[in-house]
């Protein structure tokens, strides 16, 4: 059998051999690398996979997709947290100056059945680009949840809009981006993932039509049919998306 870590690995190797040529990289641009490389070491744990994910999550992504007829899946990003309490029709949230978004939708198969049962993790930012469970600053379980799905496949959920979010840029990715020109920035978004017996596990993520960085998102996570229009409805902005989960 073909051995997959060679494969991959190796191939990685030649591709890097290929730019390293075609840039004609001398012997000190390459020690400056490796020296960089060596500040992970000392950074935080969380700077590697926050490297990873910067550059690579959202391919990985896109493979996935290869392989799925249902919506469209979206990079988890490092703040997902199993252990929430359900939620009804309501996330909770502090009264941090954003303003009420309600998501709506349904969950269905390929056929637009209704998944009974299945799972649907919300979770966000608050108005100042923080997640609840890395924030000290904010309370436990505060702008995620988990929704059952019932019988009709819908779900109406009151919450906040999120705002724009700089992934953290104080470490080695920063300095990073930093040394390339580049901003640390990504759109405002709101991460799903729905789980639910015989049916892949869907993760992703939405973002809104005309919101600040959607067009140069640091990690290059935002698709086409991902962004959405907030309609405004009672004072509210209403974020309306369907969901179609792939079989197992
Ligand atoms: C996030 O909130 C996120 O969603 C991703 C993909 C990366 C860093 C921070
Ligand atoms: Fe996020």
């Amino acid at each position: 059998m073909a051995n997959r870590v060679e494969t991959v690995v190796y191939d990685i190797v030649k591709a890097v051999r290929e730019v390293l040529s075609r840039h004609d990289v001398t012997f000190e641009e390459y020690r400056a690398g490796v020296g960089f490389l060596m500040q992970y070491a000392k950074a935080p744990e969380y700077e590697i996979p926050l490297v990873c994910d910067l550059w690579f999550n959202a391919t990985i992504t896109d493979n996935e997709m290869k392989h799925r007829k249902g919506s469209t899946t979206n990079v988890e990003g490092p703040y997902f947290l199993e252990n929430v309490p359900v939620i009804n029709d309501e996330i909770k949230t502090l009264d941090d100056g954003s303003e009420p978004l309600v998501l709506e939708g349904r969950v269905t198969d390929l056929a637009g059945k209704p998944i009974k049962g299945a799972e649907m993790f919300v979770w966000h930012s608050d108005n100042h680009g923080h997640y609840s469970g890395f924030d000290p600053e904010l309370p436990q379980d505060s702008y995620r949840g988990k929704k059952i799905i019932g019988a009709d496949g819908e779900y109406r959920i009151r919450t906040r809009v999120p705002a724009p979010y700089p992934i953290p840029h104080h470490g080695p990715s920063g300095k990073l981006l930093e040394m390339m020109g580049r901003h640390p920035w990504r759109p405002a978004h709101v991460h799903f993932k729905i789980r639910a017996p015989g049916f892949l596990e869907h993760t992703t993520q939405s973002y809104f039509t005309g919101g600040k960085w959607v067009d140069s998102d640091c990690v290059e996570g935002v698709r086409p049919a991902l962004i959405h229009n907030l309609e405004d409805a009672n004072g509210a902005k209403v974020l309306r998306k369907d969901f179609k989960l792939d079989p197992a």
